[in-house]
């Protein structure tokens, strides 16, 4: 495990980039991960080049400049804003002496430390055993230190021989095995709850978006108390929870919050959350919340489509943007996401501005608007009066001498099964 949060360990970030400026978001997005899992970033390495270095990912004189650095007692840890190819890392092991981790493992780092129910921390494992396996270089190291991740000191030395490498790979590769199948038992539970969700009747709303954006905090407003946690934190969330909101005029959804998006969000993690993602792309509308406040809105707005895209999600599923934390824009930049985005709803999770106008919208895109209906229902019919929670209200009733006069307002759905006694719309 890393140190918890003292920030005591020294991080230097290095990084490189095509054009200039060009990597200074993702920069300080990796100094916000840096100090998520504890450490102080002290520093960066920036360097221009068309490609990371095959071997070393940055040249020459800036692995010197690592090494001089480091041995100076500058940093102990260097953090490379990308993906070290297994001969990367091994390379730049043998020649700066000190932990090195790649931004994959940072973010691997903060959903470990993130993950609290069971099958978060099972994804969790899985997805750091999947980055491990090509890694392993077979050190005589024990498993519960691999299982830590590349890094404890002195790991990718090289080792005795591939008669060890090889009964650590297998070792692995049967617990991710295992991992799996106990996966596998939680997605079969997750399916009858869905089939339980489904029998209710009620139509799911996911909530997507960048990591802060404010998902759970928007879940919260709607559902007008602390149903999850809300922090300003990367990847607080980590788990798919769903809560029955109400979305006013007797009408009601389920809306589910989950694990938020990150620019190169690693593909081992994707592969790990998809269950607990799917639970969200499955659902009958989208609501996208972006951070309005975030300089960089646009780009995250590009990542989540992409990352909407690998994970298979309809291109007809309904989408609805919420531009949040508009509390904090100015009139330039709220003029600007208007222009750029001019059917998205501006609110404030916080403030609870535009949240009637959310609800308005959900409503309307989900064919919730009830319908005013006149029945004349036989005696012998009265159970059709129970409408269902969330799709019909009864206004009022007369009892007659053939049959009783009722006024309701359903869903839409619910008409066909009325229709036969219906005798004003
Ligand atoms: N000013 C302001 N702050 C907000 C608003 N919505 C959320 N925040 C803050 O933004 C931070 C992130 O909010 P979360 O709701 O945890 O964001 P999230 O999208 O669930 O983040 P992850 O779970 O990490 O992906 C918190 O500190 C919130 O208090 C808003 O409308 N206005
Ligand atoms: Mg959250």
């Amino acid at each position: 495990m890393l140190p918890e949060g003292d920030g005591s360990s020294r991080a230097l970030l290095v990084a490189t980039e095509r054009r200039k400026g060009q990597a200074s978001r993702s920069l300080q997005e990796l100094a916000q991960l840096t100090r998520t899992i504890g450490l102080q970033p002290v520093g960066e390495i920036l360097q221009r080049r068309e490609a990371p270095h095959q071997r070393t990912f940055v040249g020459k004189g800036r692995v010197e400049e690592l090494e001089a650095r480091v041995a100076a007692g500058e940093a102990d840890t260097l953090i490379f804003n990308g993906e070290l190819s297994p001969r990367q890392a091994a390379t730049l092991e043998e020649r700066v002496h000190c932990r090195l981790l790649d931004r994959t493992e940072v973010i691997l780092e903060v959903f470990s430390q993130h993950a609290h129910t069971a099958e978060g921390k099972l994804q969790v494992e899985l997805a750091r055993l999947r980055y491990l396996l090509p890694r392993l270089i077979g050190a005589g190291k024990d498993m519960s230190q691999i299982a830590g991740g590349r890094t404890a000191a002195g790991m990718g030395v090289r080792g005795p021989g591939e008669t060890k490498l090889e009964m650590n790979r297998r070792t692995l590769r049967r617990r991710m095995r295992r991992l799996e199948q106990r996966l596998a038992e939680t997605a079969r539970r997750r399916e009858v709850e869905r089939g339980e969700r489904q029998r209710s009747g009620l139509p799911l709303v996911g909530l997507v978006g960048y990591t802060n954006a404010g998902k759970s905090s928007l879940l919260n407003a709607l559902a007008g108390e602390e149903v999850a946690r809300a922090n300003n934190r990367l990847f607080e969330t980590l788990d798919t929870s769903i809560r029955r909101i109400d979305l006013g005029r007797h009408a009601e959804a389920l809306v589910s919050d989950t694990v938020g998006f990150i620019d190169r969000l690693p593909t081992d993690l994707i592969a790990a959350f998809r269950a607990t993602l799917e639970e969200t792309v499955q659902a009958d509308l989208l609501v996208e919340v972006l951070d309005a406040a975030d300089p960089l809105a646009e780009a995250q707005h590009e990542t989540v489509e992409e990352v909407l895209g690998d994970l298979g999600v309809l291109e007809d599923t309904p989408r609805l943007l919420a531009l949040n934390k508009w509390d904090l824009t100015g009139e330039q930049r709220r003029r600007e996401l208007t222009a750029r985005f001019p059917a998205a709803l501006p609110l404030s999770a916080l403030t609870g501005l535009g949240l009637e106008e959310l609800r308005e919208e959900l409503r309307r895109q989900l064919g919730l608007e009830l319908v005013p209906l006149t029945l004349h229902l036989p005696y012998d019919r009265l159970e059709l009066l129970s409408l269902p929670p969330g799709l019909g209200q009864l206004l009022d009733t007369r009892y007659e001498y053939e049959h009783v006069v009722a006024k309701v307002r359903v869903h839409p759905r619910m008409i066909q099964r009325l229709r036969p006694f219906v005798v004003s719309e």
